[in-house]
Protein backbone atom coordinates (compact mmCIF):
# COMPACT_ATOMS: atom_id res chain seq x y z
CA UNK A 1 0.00 0.00 0.00
CA UNK A 2 1.12 3.44 -1.13
CA UNK A 3 0.49 7.09 -0.52
CA UNK A 4 1.23 10.19 1.95
CA UNK A 5 -2.50 10.36 2.95
CA UNK A 6 -1.65 13.21 4.83
CA UNK A 7 -0.43 15.31 2.49
CA UNK A 8 -2.76 14.42 -0.20
CA UNK A 9 -5.56 15.50 2.34
CA UNK A 10 -3.73 18.68 3.11
CA UNK A 11 -3.43 19.46 -0.79
CA UNK A 12 -7.07 18.49 -1.17
CA UNK A 13 -7.79 20.84 1.78
CA UNK A 14 -5.85 24.11 0.08
CA UNK A 15 -7.50 23.56 -3.08
CA UNK A 16 -11.11 23.63 -1.67
CA UNK A 17 -9.96 27.07 -0.10
CA UNK A 18 -8.42 28.41 -3.59
CA UNK A 19 -11.81 27.05 -4.96
CA UNK A 20 -14.36 28.42 -2.90
CA UNK A 21 -13.05 32.20 -3.21
CA UNK A 22 -14.29 31.33 -6.96
CA UNK A 23 -17.85 30.60 -5.75
CA UNK A 24 -20.55 32.76 -8.25
CA UNK A 25 -17.87 32.25 -11.23
CA UNK A 26 -18.28 30.02 -14.09
CA UNK A 27 -16.31 26.91 -14.63
CA UNK A 28 -15.84 24.33 -17.76
CA UNK A 29 -15.49 20.41 -16.78
CA UNK A 30 -13.14 18.97 -19.46
CA UNK A 31 -13.50 15.02 -19.15
CA UNK A 32 -12.52 11.77 -20.58
CA UNK A 33 -14.94 9.58 -22.72
CA UNK A 34 -14.56 6.27 -21.02
CA UNK A 35 -16.69 5.38 -17.95
CA UNK A 36 -14.06 6.71 -15.75
CA UNK A 37 -13.80 10.18 -17.54
CA UNK A 38 -17.55 10.34 -17.78
CA UNK A 39 -18.05 9.28 -14.10
CA UNK A 40 -15.15 12.16 -13.02
CA UNK A 41 -17.12 14.45 -15.24
CA UNK A 42 -20.24 13.92 -13.58
CA UNK A 43 -18.99 14.10 -9.85
CA UNK A 44 -16.39 17.41 -11.23
CA UNK A 45 -20.24 19.35 -12.45
CA UNK A 46 -21.57 18.12 -8.77
CA UNK A 47 -18.16 19.83 -7.39
CA UNK A 48 -18.95 22.90 -9.61
CA UNK A 49 -22.41 22.96 -8.09
CA UNK A 50 -21.61 22.67 -4.76
CA UNK A 51 -18.79 25.81 -5.42
CA UNK A 52 -21.64 27.64 -6.70
CA UNK A 53 -20.60 27.74 -10.14
CA UNK A 54 -22.48 27.91 -13.49
CA UNK A 55 -20.63 24.78 -15.42
CA UNK A 56 -20.34 23.35 -18.36
CA UNK A 57 -18.86 20.19 -19.36
CA UNK A 58 -16.61 19.39 -22.79
CA UNK A 59 -15.50 15.36 -23.38
CA UNK A 60 -12.21 14.98 -25.07
CA UNK A 61 -10.73 11.46 -26.44
CA UNK A 62 -6.92 13.03 -26.25
CA UNK A 63 -5.26 16.18 -24.75
CA UNK A 64 -3.71 18.37 -28.18
CA UNK A 65 -2.29 21.77 -28.30
CA UNK A 66 -4.72 22.69 -29.94
CA UNK A 67 -7.56 21.55 -28.23
CA UNK A 68 -6.35 22.93 -24.84
CA UNK A 69 -5.67 26.02 -26.12
CA UNK A 70 -9.45 26.06 -26.86
CA UNK A 71 -10.31 25.28 -23.94
CA UNK A 72 -8.58 27.59 -22.18
CA UNK A 73 -10.12 30.77 -24.64
CA UNK A 74 -13.91 29.94 -22.82
CA UNK A 75 -15.23 32.28 -21.10
CA UNK A 76 -14.60 30.98 -17.45
CA UNK A 77 -12.76 31.77 -13.96
CA UNK A 78 -12.71 27.86 -13.13
CA UNK A 79 -11.18 24.80 -15.47
CA UNK A 80 -11.62 21.20 -13.87
CA UNK A 81 -9.52 18.54 -15.70
CA UNK A 82 -11.14 14.83 -14.61
CA UNK A 83 -9.84 11.59 -15.51
CA UNK A 84 -7.11 13.32 -18.01
CA UNK A 85 -5.00 16.54 -18.02
CA UNK A 86 -2.38 15.08 -15.86
CA UNK A 87 0.51 13.92 -18.84
CA UNK A 88 -0.17 17.03 -20.65
CA UNK A 89 -0.23 19.74 -17.24
CA UNK A 90 2.60 21.42 -19.57
CA UNK A 91 0.05 22.13 -22.31
CA UNK A 92 -2.26 23.17 -19.40
CA UNK A 93 0.32 25.30 -17.81
CA UNK A 94 1.61 26.84 -21.28
CA UNK A 95 -2.28 27.67 -22.40
CA UNK A 96 -3.67 29.13 -18.67
CA UNK A 97 -4.92 32.47 -19.06
CA UNK A 98 -4.14 34.85 -15.84
CA UNK A 99 -6.36 34.82 -13.56
CA UNK A 100 -7.79 30.95 -14.23
CA UNK A 101 -8.12 28.78 -11.73
CA UNK A 102 -7.35 24.90 -13.11
CA UNK A 103 -7.74 21.69 -10.71
CA UNK A 104 -6.26 18.31 -12.29
CA UNK A 105 -8.26 15.48 -10.94
CA UNK A 106 -6.22 12.84 -12.49
CA UNK A 107 -4.32 9.44 -12.26
CA UNK A 108 -2.93 9.30 -15.48
CA UNK A 109 1.61 9.54 -14.97
CA UNK A 110 2.02 13.34 -14.34
CA UNK A 111 3.90 15.90 -16.02
CA UNK A 112 5.40 18.32 -12.98
CA UNK A 113 4.68 21.42 -13.63
CA UNK A 114 3.47 23.72 -11.52
CA UNK A 115 2.19 27.33 -11.51
CA UNK A 116 0.44 30.01 -10.59
CA UNK A 117 -3.44 28.83 -10.61
CA UNK A 118 -2.82 25.20 -11.25
CA UNK A 119 -3.89 22.66 -8.73
CA UNK A 120 -2.41 19.59 -9.87
CA UNK A 121 -4.73 16.87 -7.49
CA UNK A 122 -3.60 13.66 -9.19
CA UNK A 123 -3.03 11.38 -5.91
CA UNK A 124 0.74 9.68 -7.63
CA UNK A 125 1.99 13.13 -7.31
CA UNK A 126 1.34 12.01 -3.88
CA UNK A 127 2.82 8.06 -3.67
CA UNK A 128 -0.14 6.73 -4.72
CA UNK A 129 -0.20 4.22 -8.24
CA UNK A 130 -2.42 5.39 -10.45
CA UNK A 131 -2.87 1.82 -12.04
CA UNK A 132 -3.53 0.31 -8.04
CA UNK A 133 -5.16 2.51 -5.74
CA UNK A 134 -6.83 5.21 -7.81
CA UNK A 135 -8.80 5.85 -10.71
CA UNK A 136 -9.66 8.91 -12.19
CA UNK A 137 -13.32 9.62 -10.66
CA UNK A 138 -12.09 8.53 -7.30
CA UNK A 139 -9.72 11.15 -7.60
CA UNK A 140 -12.50 13.54 -8.64
CA UNK A 141 -14.50 12.19 -5.42
CA UNK A 142 -11.79 12.97 -2.87
CA UNK A 143 -12.56 16.55 -4.00
CA UNK A 144 -16.30 16.46 -3.64
CA UNK A 145 -16.02 14.95 -0.05
CA UNK A 146 -13.58 17.47 0.70
CA UNK A 147 -16.08 19.86 -0.24
CA UNK A 148 -19.36 18.35 0.87
CA UNK A 149 -18.75 15.72 2.97
CA UNK A 150 -22.71 15.00 2.98
CA UNK A 151 -23.56 15.42 -1.04
CA UNK A 152 -20.70 13.76 -1.84
CA UNK A 153 -21.67 10.38 -0.60
CA UNK A 154 -24.69 10.16 -2.90
CA UNK A 155 -22.14 9.87 -6.13
CA UNK A 156 -19.47 7.43 -4.47
CA UNK A 157 -21.20 4.30 -6.42
CA UNK A 158 -20.24 6.00 -9.82
CA UNK A 159 -16.28 5.86 -8.46
CA UNK A 160 -16.61 2.57 -7.26
CA UNK A 161 -18.11 2.14 -11.57
CA UNK A 162 -14.95 4.40 -12.68
CA UNK A 163 -12.68 2.09 -10.44
CA UNK A 164 -13.49 -1.02 -12.80
CA UNK A 165 -10.60 -0.09 -15.07
CA UNK A 166 -8.12 -0.56 -12.39
CA UNK A 167 -7.87 -4.69 -11.91
CA UNK A 168 -8.21 -6.62 -8.71
CA UNK A 169 -10.25 -5.81 -5.84
CA UNK A 170 -10.43 -1.89 -4.75
CA UNK A 171 -7.83 -0.74 -2.82
CA UNK A 172 -6.19 2.60 -1.88
CA UNK A 173 -8.32 5.99 -2.29
CA UNK A 174 -10.47 3.55 -4.48
CA UNK A 175 -11.12 1.74 -1.10
CA UNK A 176 -12.48 4.79 0.21
CA UNK A 177 -15.12 5.84 -1.81
CA UNK A 178 -15.86 2.30 -2.15
CA UNK A 179 -16.60 2.44 1.59
CA UNK A 180 -18.53 5.68 1.36
CA UNK A 181 -21.03 3.50 -1.60
CA UNK A 182 -21.37 0.66 0.93
CA UNK A 183 -22.06 2.61 3.87
CA UNK A 184 -24.99 4.83 1.45
CA UNK A 185 -26.23 1.56 1.05
CA UNK A 186 -25.15 2.07 -2.80
CA UNK A 187 -22.47 -1.14 -3.35
CA UNK A 188 -22.87 -4.22 -1.96
CA UNK A 189 -19.56 -6.12 -1.78
CA UNK A 190 -19.90 -9.81 -3.36
CA UNK A 191 -17.26 -12.46 -2.94
CA UNK A 192 -16.53 -14.07 -6.09
CA UNK A 193 -14.03 -17.31 -6.80
CA UNK A 194 -11.97 -14.62 -8.36
CA UNK A 195 -11.82 -12.07 -6.05
CA UNK A 196 -14.65 -9.14 -4.70
CA UNK A 197 -17.25 -7.92 -7.31
CA UNK A 198 -19.67 -5.21 -6.51
CA UNK A 199 -22.41 -4.81 -7.26
CA UNK A 200 -24.11 -1.15 -7.78
CA UNK A 201 -27.91 -1.41 -6.28
CA UNK A 202 -29.37 1.99 -7.81
CA UNK A 203 -28.24 0.93 -11.95
CA UNK A 204 -29.14 -3.16 -10.80
CA UNK A 205 -25.30 -3.78 -12.24
CA UNK A 206 -21.74 -4.92 -11.30
CA UNK A 207 -19.43 -2.06 -11.58
CA UNK A 208 -17.18 -3.84 -14.18
CA UNK A 209 -20.44 -4.26 -16.48
CA UNK A 210 -21.89 -0.84 -15.49
CA UNK A 211 -18.63 0.39 -17.18
CA UNK A 212 -18.56 -1.20 -20.50
CA UNK A 213 -22.04 0.17 -20.79
CA UNK A 214 -21.19 3.80 -19.62
CA UNK A 215 -18.30 3.37 -21.95
CA UNK A 216 -19.80 2.06 -25.08
CA UNK A 217 -21.75 5.54 -25.23
CA UNK A 218 -19.05 8.00 -24.50
CA UNK A 219 -16.64 6.28 -26.76
CA UNK A 220 -18.57 4.93 -29.57
CA UNK A 221 -21.31 7.42 -29.38
CA UNK A 222 -18.87 10.24 -28.98
CA UNK A 223 -20.18 12.45 -31.75
CA UNK A 224 -23.47 11.55 -30.77
CA UNK A 225 -23.90 13.39 -27.70
CA UNK A 226 -23.24 10.07 -25.60
CA UNK A 227 -20.64 11.67 -23.68
CA UNK A 228 -23.07 14.02 -22.34
CA UNK A 229 -25.99 11.99 -21.48
CA UNK A 230 -23.87 8.94 -20.46
CA UNK A 231 -22.91 12.04 -17.85
CA UNK A 232 -26.38 12.90 -17.03
CA UNK A 233 -27.30 9.30 -16.52
CA UNK A 234 -25.13 8.68 -13.62
CA UNK A 235 -26.34 11.98 -12.02
CA UNK A 236 -29.71 10.85 -12.42
CA UNK A 237 -28.28 7.43 -11.53
CA UNK A 238 -29.41 5.52 -14.35
CA UNK A 239 -27.87 3.12 -16.67
CA UNK A 240 -28.01 3.35 -20.32
CA UNK A 241 -28.86 0.32 -21.61
CA UNK A 242 -30.78 0.31 -24.50
CA UNK A 243 -28.65 3.00 -26.25
CA UNK A 244 -25.29 1.30 -25.61
CA UNK A 245 -26.82 -1.84 -27.16
CA UNK A 246 -27.56 -0.16 -30.25
CA UNK A 247 -24.08 1.64 -30.32
CA UNK A 248 -22.79 -1.75 -29.86
CA UNK A 249 -24.67 -3.19 -32.76
CA UNK A 250 -23.72 -0.21 -34.98
CA UNK A 251 -19.83 -0.95 -33.58
CA UNK A 252 -20.09 -4.41 -34.90
CA UNK A 253 -21.81 -3.68 -37.97
CA UNK A 254 -18.44 -1.23 -39.00
CA UNK A 255 -16.46 -3.56 -37.39
CA UNK A 256 -17.17 -6.17 -40.46
CA UNK A 257 -17.32 -3.89 -43.11
CA UNK A 258 -13.70 -3.28 -41.92
CA UNK A 259 -12.38 -6.64 -41.44
CA UNK A 260 -13.87 -7.38 -44.85
CA UNK A 261 -11.99 -4.45 -46.30
CA UNK A 262 -8.61 -5.83 -44.31
CA UNK A 263 -8.82 -8.66 -45.76
CA UNK A 264 -9.37 -8.04 -48.72
CA UNK A 265 -6.88 -5.72 -49.42
CA UNK A 266 -4.37 -6.89 -46.32
CA UNK A 267 -2.14 -5.02 -44.38
CA UNK A 268 0.36 -2.82 -45.82
CA UNK A 269 3.80 -4.47 -45.06
CA UNK A 270 7.33 -2.74 -43.86
CA UNK A 271 10.52 -3.81 -42.06
CA UNK A 272 8.82 -3.60 -38.49
CA UNK A 273 5.62 -3.07 -38.68
CA UNK A 274 2.24 -3.62 -40.83
CA UNK A 275 -0.55 -1.04 -41.13
CA UNK A 276 -4.10 -0.41 -42.16
CA UNK A 277 -6.74 2.58 -42.90
CA UNK A 278 -10.31 2.79 -42.03
CA UNK A 279 -11.44 4.36 -45.12
CA UNK A 280 -13.84 5.90 -43.72
CA UNK A 281 -15.56 3.46 -43.09
CA UNK A 282 -15.36 3.91 -38.96
CA UNK A 283 -16.61 7.66 -39.85
CA UNK A 284 -19.04 9.53 -37.23
CA UNK A 285 -17.60 6.92 -34.21
CA UNK A 286 -15.00 8.19 -31.44
CA UNK A 287 -11.68 7.49 -32.19
CA UNK A 288 -11.09 5.25 -29.69
CA UNK A 289 -12.52 2.34 -32.10
CA UNK A 290 -9.95 1.99 -33.98
CA UNK A 291 -8.21 1.02 -30.91
CA UNK A 292 -10.85 -1.62 -29.96
CA UNK A 293 -10.64 -2.95 -33.82
CA UNK A 294 -7.07 -3.04 -33.61
CA UNK A 295 -7.07 -5.22 -30.37
CA UNK A 296 -9.40 -8.00 -31.86
CA UNK A 297 -7.43 -7.55 -35.69
CA UNK A 298 -4.21 -8.35 -33.58
CA UNK A 299 -5.35 -11.84 -32.95
CA UNK A 300 -6.11 -12.76 -36.35
CA UNK A 301 -3.62 -14.71 -38.70
CA UNK A 302 -3.38 -12.10 -41.20
CA UNK A 303 -1.27 -10.19 -38.79
CA UNK A 304 2.48 -10.95 -38.50
CA UNK A 305 2.90 -11.52 -35.03
CA UNK A 306 6.23 -10.06 -34.63
CA UNK A 307 5.52 -6.41 -36.41
CA UNK A 308 3.87 -3.73 -34.49
CA UNK A 309 0.40 -3.03 -36.16
CA UNK A 310 -0.97 0.13 -36.70
CA UNK A 311 -4.28 1.15 -37.49
CA UNK A 312 -5.33 5.27 -38.49
CA UNK A 313 -8.81 6.66 -39.24
CA UNK A 314 -8.91 10.28 -39.51
CA UNK A 315 -9.73 12.54 -36.34
CA UNK A 316 -12.65 14.99 -36.89
CA UNK A 317 -11.69 18.64 -36.47
CA UNK A 318 -14.90 19.30 -34.89
CA UNK A 319 -14.46 18.64 -31.04
CA UNK A 320 -18.24 18.50 -30.20
CA UNK A 321 -18.85 21.25 -27.64
CA UNK A 322 -15.89 23.20 -28.22
CA UNK A 323 -15.66 23.93 -31.58
CA UNK A 324 -13.11 23.02 -34.71
CA UNK A 325 -9.25 22.45 -34.38
CA UNK A 326 -6.88 23.82 -37.04
CA UNK A 327 -5.39 21.51 -39.97
CA UNK A 328 -6.68 17.91 -40.78
CA UNK A 329 -6.10 15.06 -38.33
CA UNK A 330 -5.45 11.74 -38.15
CA UNK A 331 -5.93 9.31 -35.39
CA UNK A 332 -3.01 6.35 -34.89
CA UNK A 333 -2.86 3.61 -32.62
CA UNK A 334 -0.49 1.33 -31.75
CA UNK A 335 -1.04 -2.71 -30.71
CA UNK A 336 2.18 -5.01 -30.39
CA UNK A 337 0.97 -8.52 -31.34
CA UNK A 338 1.95 -11.50 -28.89
CA UNK A 339 5.23 -12.46 -30.34
CA UNK A 340 6.29 -8.87 -30.44
CA UNK A 341 4.98 -8.74 -26.96
CA UNK A 342 7.23 -11.14 -25.62
CA UNK A 343 10.08 -9.44 -27.48
CA UNK A 344 8.87 -5.74 -25.59
CA UNK A 345 8.62 -7.80 -22.41
CA UNK A 346 12.22 -8.56 -22.50
CA UNK A 347 13.53 -5.66 -23.33
CA UNK A 348 14.52 -6.95 -26.90
CA UNK A 349 12.62 -4.29 -28.78
CA UNK A 350 11.04 -0.52 -27.96
CA UNK A 351 7.41 0.03 -26.23
CA UNK A 352 4.94 1.01 -28.38
CA UNK A 353 4.03 4.13 -26.58
CA UNK A 354 8.11 5.28 -27.02
CA UNK A 355 8.15 4.88 -30.99
CA UNK A 356 4.69 6.28 -31.52
CA UNK A 357 5.93 9.46 -29.40
CA UNK A 358 8.68 9.98 -31.55
CA UNK A 359 7.00 9.14 -34.80
CA UNK A 360 4.20 11.61 -34.03
CA UNK A 361 6.52 14.22 -32.33
CA UNK A 362 8.52 14.10 -35.22
CA UNK A 363 5.72 15.46 -37.76
CA UNK A 364 3.80 17.86 -35.37
CA UNK A 365 1.97 15.59 -33.68
CA UNK A 366 1.10 13.83 -30.19
CA UNK A 367 0.95 10.31 -28.75
CA UNK A 368 1.32 8.79 -25.74
CA UNK A 369 0.19 5.15 -23.65
CA UNK A 370 2.01 2.29 -22.61
CA UNK A 371 4.49 -0.31 -24.18
CA UNK A 372 1.78 -2.53 -26.16
CA UNK A 373 -0.69 -0.12 -26.45
CA UNK A 374 -0.63 3.65 -27.37
CA UNK A 375 -2.72 6.03 -29.71
CA UNK A 376 -1.92 9.67 -30.85
CA UNK A 377 -2.53 12.18 -33.14
CA UNK A 378 -0.94 13.37 -36.60
CA UNK A 379 -1.30 16.03 -39.79
CA UNK A 380 -2.85 14.25 -42.17
CA UNK A 381 -1.00 15.04 -44.95
CA UNK A 382 2.46 13.92 -43.06
CA UNK A 383 1.44 10.68 -42.67
CA UNK A 384 3.93 8.73 -44.90
CA UNK A 385 6.62 10.15 -43.76
CA UNK A 386 5.22 8.98 -40.08
CA UNK A 387 5.05 5.78 -41.10
CA UNK A 388 8.67 5.59 -42.24
CA UNK A 389 10.32 6.99 -39.50
CA UNK A 390 8.16 4.82 -37.01
CA UNK A 391 9.38 1.94 -39.61
CA UNK A 392 12.98 2.91 -39.45
CA UNK A 393 13.05 4.16 -35.20
CA UNK A 394 12.09 0.97 -34.50
CA UNK A 395 14.59 -0.82 -36.81
CA UNK A 396 17.30 0.94 -34.85
CA UNK A 397 16.00 0.34 -30.96
CA UNK A 398 15.77 -3.63 -31.75
CA UNK A 399 18.32 -4.80 -29.67
CA UNK A 400 20.77 -6.69 -31.05
CA UNK A 401 21.25 -10.31 -30.52
CA UNK A 402 24.07 -11.61 -28.00
CA UNK A 403 27.13 -10.58 -28.90
CA UNK A 404 26.30 -7.40 -31.08
CA UNK A 405 27.46 -4.15 -29.48
CA UNK A 406 26.11 -2.96 -26.32
CA UNK A 407 22.77 -0.47 -26.96
CA UNK A 408 22.66 0.86 -23.77
CA UNK A 409 19.07 1.89 -23.54
CA UNK A 410 17.53 -2.06 -23.02
CA UNK A 411 17.85 -1.78 -19.31
CA UNK A 412 15.47 1.41 -19.70
CA UNK A 413 13.26 -0.15 -22.07
CA UNK A 414 12.73 -3.10 -20.11
CA UNK A 415 12.15 -1.06 -16.97
CA UNK A 416 9.01 0.87 -19.20
CA UNK A 417 7.87 -2.65 -20.76
CA UNK A 418 7.14 -3.74 -17.49
CA UNK A 419 4.43 -1.36 -16.52
CA UNK A 420 1.06 -2.77 -16.42
CA UNK A 421 -1.29 -1.53 -19.02
CA UNK A 422 -4.43 -1.23 -17.29
CA UNK A 423 -5.62 2.35 -18.12
CA UNK A 424 -7.72 1.53 -21.09
CA UNK A 425 -7.27 5.04 -22.68
CA UNK A 426 -5.67 3.88 -25.77
MN1 LIG B 1 -9.05 6.61 -15.82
Amino acid sequence: MSGDREAYGSALREAARALRGRAGGSAVIVHHDDADGLAAGAISLRIAEALGLRARAVCIEKMHPSIVSMIHSMDAEVFIYADIGSSRADLVAGAMRSGQLVAILDHHDPARVSGEGLLHLNPELYGYRGEEDVSGSTAAYMLLRELSADGATELAWAAVVGSAEVPGDLRGLNAEALADAVRAGDVEVRRGRRGERYYVVPIDEYWDEASSTYTVLGSVGYYSGGPARAVEAILRRELPRDEASSLEELRSKRFEELFSKVYREGLRRMRHLQWMDDGGILDGLGTKVIGTFLSVLSHRRIVDQDKYLVGMMEFKPEIPGLGRIEGRWIKASVRTPDALRRLVEGGGAPPASELLELAAGSVGGVAEGHAYAASGLLPLDRREEFLSIMDSAAGERRRRPRGAARLGSTEALSVSAGRSPVCPRR
